[in-house]
């Protein structure tokens, strides 16, 4: 009896405090950390930031868009090893689809697509250099998860949507993933990849032996001198390495994927001015392309259409000043670098990355001649 007088007496208090709108109790001193198991890839990518240069938000409160002013140049960590995405062109120019959100970034806040500079970086270094503060974005077929959101920085924007998948020689007659049981499959390490292997492992007994690489190239050539049956990683990765190949036709991407691998960029965490500005940047790309304004027709006179004039800071305003960025913003950008189908166009399509019909075409209603598009390249409205 005692016992449901108090039950009942503990509820009441709890209606009552509710009633008042008093906040519950703190949990007993619980950090998110101390309450469940990390994931190996938390384990991997949890260790404490060392404070080399500008840590976003510095201790002195000095923000990173005035940090990268002052340097004259954008950090930028990208790849060079992913034809379309990050590589070197012949000249020994950082290009690709990735590379070109990090000159978007510097056309926005340096005045100049071209004052990044770039640092190569493997999958497994991603985690502790963005940790570190040491890099301004990331830029470099990174996929957006919780964990890595909760532990690595911000994901400003998915840019591209992909799922993994396996590519196999032609020779091995496998046509489907399930026909690779017991199969020897090569990942890349410190990847989502990696991770998402071992649950089709488990969930479909599969019964893979599973063997990890450091980076790209010695998991593509331990695939290419038959160390494995197969190579899995991002269907773009594989549509990317298979074109290096010397006789791509020889290998085939199976159908269907096993994950999500939402790929964007992201920028260190604390400085909330700079994971806005990453946003906008993308925004800029993305409604550029759905108002038909490109490289070589961005508008520096209004053109009476007021979602345009406000875009290229023509008419009012999007919030330019509240973020730090010029009026004409916008046109530094577009004429950087171009609009996001542009971007998609001068490294994807080459690829053979179609677009029309994908996840990866502009949203369904965006205002187009040729609708519907039905993708989901969308972004918070410019206004
Ligand atoms: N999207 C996955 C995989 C990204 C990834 O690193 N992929 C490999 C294969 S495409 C890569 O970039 N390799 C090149 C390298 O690290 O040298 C992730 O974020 O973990």
């Amino acid at each position: 009896m005692i016992k449901y007088c108090v039950i009942a007496i503990c509820l009441l208090a709890l209606l009552a405090a509710l009633a008042c709108g008093r906040e519950p109790p703190p949990p007993a001193a619980t950090t998110a950390a101390s309450a469940v198991q990390p994931s190996p890839e938390a384990m991997e990518s949890t260790a404490a930031p060392t404070a080399t240069e500008a840590t976003a938000m510095d201790n002195q409160g000095i923000s990173r868009l005035q940090t990268v002013r002052d340097r004259g140049t954008l950090t930028c960590a990208s790849i060079n090893s992913v034809a379309g995405f990050g590589f070197l062109d012949s000249d020994g120019n950082t290009v690709g689809f990735d590379v070109d959100l990090c000159r978007a970034v510097a056309a926005a806040v340096l005045g100049n697509p071209n004052a990044v500079e770039f640092r190569p970086t493997t999958a497994a270094e991603r985690g502790p250099q963005i940790q570190s503060g040491e890099i301004d974005v990331m830029s470099r077929n990174t996929t957006w998860t919780s964990t890595r959101d909760a532990t690595w920085g911000n994901f400003a924007q998915t840019m591209f949507y992909d799922g993994q998948g396996f590519m196999v020689p032609k020779s091995l007659g496998v046509a489907t993933m399930m026909e690779l049981r017991d199969a020897k499959i090569c990942v890349q390490q410190g990847t989502t990849t990696e991770l998402n292997i071992q649950d089709f492992d488990n969930q479909n007994s599969m019964n893979f032996d599973i063997v990890t690489f450091p980076d790209g190239v010695s998991s593509n050539d331990a695939y290419l001198s038959g160390q494995c049956d197969s190579l899995t990683t991002d269907r773009s990765g594989l549509v990317s390495t298979r074109a290096g190949f010397e006789k791509p036709d020889d290998h085939v991407i199976l159908p269907g994927t096993i994950s999500e691998e939402p790929l964007g960029p992201l920028v260190p965490h604390g400085d909330d001015q700079w994971f806005d500005i990453v946003k906008t940047v993308m925004g800029i790309l993305i409604y550029a392309e759905a108002y038909s304004v490109t490289s070589d027709n961005v508008p520096t006179a209004a053109t009476g259409n007021t979602k345009v004039d406000r875009l290229f800071g023509l008419e009012g305003s999007f919030g330019q000043e509240a973020l730090g960025l010029s009026d004409t913003v916008a046109q530094d950008v577009i004429r950087g670098v171009g609009n996001y189908g542009e971007i998609y166009n001068r490294h994807l399509i080459p690829l053979g990355l179609e677009r029309e019909g994908s996840r990866n075409a502009l949203w369904a209603n965006a205002p187009c001649t040729d609708c519907p598009r039905g993708g989901q390249i969308y972004a918070a409205p410019l206004r």
